[in-house]
């Protein structure tokens, strides 16, 4: 288990201090506050507590899966009961325990001929954050209670339970916005048998702003607080499986990996901070490669450049498709010999039908 020295100190004194008032019979108030105490020292940026009912907009979730906005998303049409309720999760369940963790990685780093979204610059957010909550339930199992705990590994309506804790509100854009870190955080939580007192939620900050609805490349922003993931650039790039819809390929643009311009034109990210967990700071050896540069990369050198990064998850054909879909937006006449080798060469459909139309696209926009 990873826990850095100091964060190790601060962990034994909370422990002491827990065992200690547990001896003398401590306050659910006094446990909740060390529990907190715990999760900053673990490197959460923040941490409060949501009761273990079912999520305030279940019907909302239902609505949206039946009505096919999940796409090819099919593991969130199962377990949905399940989702939308922490007690069917872990008997006897009876608090959320919610956490953010701040990863923006600066504005730096982005190369001027592709984009990838700033939570995939470096390391699995999964990963890392796991084994944070990994040392936060040991620490609870010693206060008497059982857990289970998840960063979107499991079935739990994250956002909902976040905004009922008050950890933020959910933007008009879905994303959950947090007062003093913006939208780059990322959300986990533990459920627990321990009967904690919820924490008040936060009123909705978003007030007229609409930025996030008008900017939003493909109009997957459907609605204040309503997206339909088919049109969004982060699901076809990341989740979508097949041949990328021709209707949305040019509005993707440069974007390789994700998308954040409903993040980036949040008003609320004025006084966004720089991470203090390096590994989700900008990786040098990913952002030396330029855009066309990536055609060359085989499944080892796929598999190395990106080893313990999120983007390793979509394996080389879909991101090499992509890449091209970003070249054929994006891409010089001068990039046309790199398609055409990569075409004489590869025998992955996926990746060969939209280099093709790379080529067409880079020859409309240069003889047109
Ligand atoms: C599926 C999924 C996606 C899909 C669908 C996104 C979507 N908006 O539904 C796709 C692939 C498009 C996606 C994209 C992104 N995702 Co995503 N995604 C998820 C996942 C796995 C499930 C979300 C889900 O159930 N969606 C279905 C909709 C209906 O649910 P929902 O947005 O959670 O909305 C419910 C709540 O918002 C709730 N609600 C809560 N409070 C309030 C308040 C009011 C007033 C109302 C009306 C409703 C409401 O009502 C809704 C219906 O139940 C979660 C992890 C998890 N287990 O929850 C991560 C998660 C939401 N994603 C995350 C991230 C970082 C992203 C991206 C920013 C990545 C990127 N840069 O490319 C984008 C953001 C795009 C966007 N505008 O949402 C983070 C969001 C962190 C945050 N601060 O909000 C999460 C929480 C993962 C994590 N553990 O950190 N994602
Ligand atoms: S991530 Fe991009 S495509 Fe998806 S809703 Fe936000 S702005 Fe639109
Ligand atoms: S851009 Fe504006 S409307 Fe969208 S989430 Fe941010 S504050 Fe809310």
């Amino acid at each position: 288990m990873l826990i850095c020295c100091k964060v190790k100190i601060d962990l034994f004194k909370v422990f002491f201090s827990v065992r200690f008032s547990v001896m003398t019979e401590p306050s659910i108030q006094t446990i909740k506050e060390n529990i907190k105490r715990i999760a900053k020292s673990l490197g959460f940026s923040d941490c409060r507590i949501a009761e273990a009912r079912t999520a305030d907009h279940a019907e909302r979730f239902r609505e949206w899966v039946d009505d096919g906005c999940a796409g090819d998303m099919k593991w969130l049409e199962r377990n949905i009961d399940r989702r939308v309720s922490p007690t069917e999760v872990l008997f006897g369940a009876n608090s959320l325990i919610c956490m953010a963790l701040n990863y923006y990685p600066g504005e730096q780093s982005q190369r001027d001929d592709y984009r990838i979204a700033r939570y995939a610059w470096n390391e699995d957010y999964h990963d890392l954050i796991d084994d944070k909550l990994k040392d936060l339930n040991i620490a609870l199992e010693e206060m008497g209670g059982s857990q289970r705990y998840y960063v979107d590994t499991g079935p739990v309506l994250e956002r909902d339970f976040a905004s009922a804790s008050g950890l933020g509100w959910n933007g008009k854009s879905t994303v959950q916005i947090h007062k003093e870190y913006g939208t780059w955080t990322f959300l986990c939580e533990i459920i627990t048998t321990l009967k904690l007192e919820p924490d008040p939620p936060l009123r909705d900050h978003c007030g007229k702003c609409t930025q996030c609805i008008d900017n939003c490349p493909t109009n997957a922003i459907t609605g204040p607080r309503e997206m339909d993931a088919r049109r969004c650039i982060s699901y076809l790039t990341i989740e979508h499986a097949g041949s990328i819809p021709l209707e949305f390929r040019t509005l993707i643009g440069d974007r390789i990996y994700g998308c954040d311009v409903c993040l980036e034109v949040c008003p609320w990210n004025r006084f966004a901070k720089i991470s203090q967990e390096t590994k989700l700071h900008a990786r040098e050896a990913i952002f030396k490669y330029q855009l066309v540069d990536f055609l060359s990369l085989t499944d080892e050198s796929f598999r190395d450049l990106f080893a313990k990064s999120p983007i390793k998850r979509i394996k080389r054909n879909k991101f090499l498709r992509n890449v091209c879909v970003a070249l054929g937006n994006v891409g010089k006449i001068e990039h046309i010999d790199q398609l055409q080798k990569l075409l004489a060469e590869e025998s992955d459909q996926l990746i060969t039908e939209h280099a093709q139309w790379a080529v067409e696209e880079i020859q409309r926009r240069t003889f047109s």
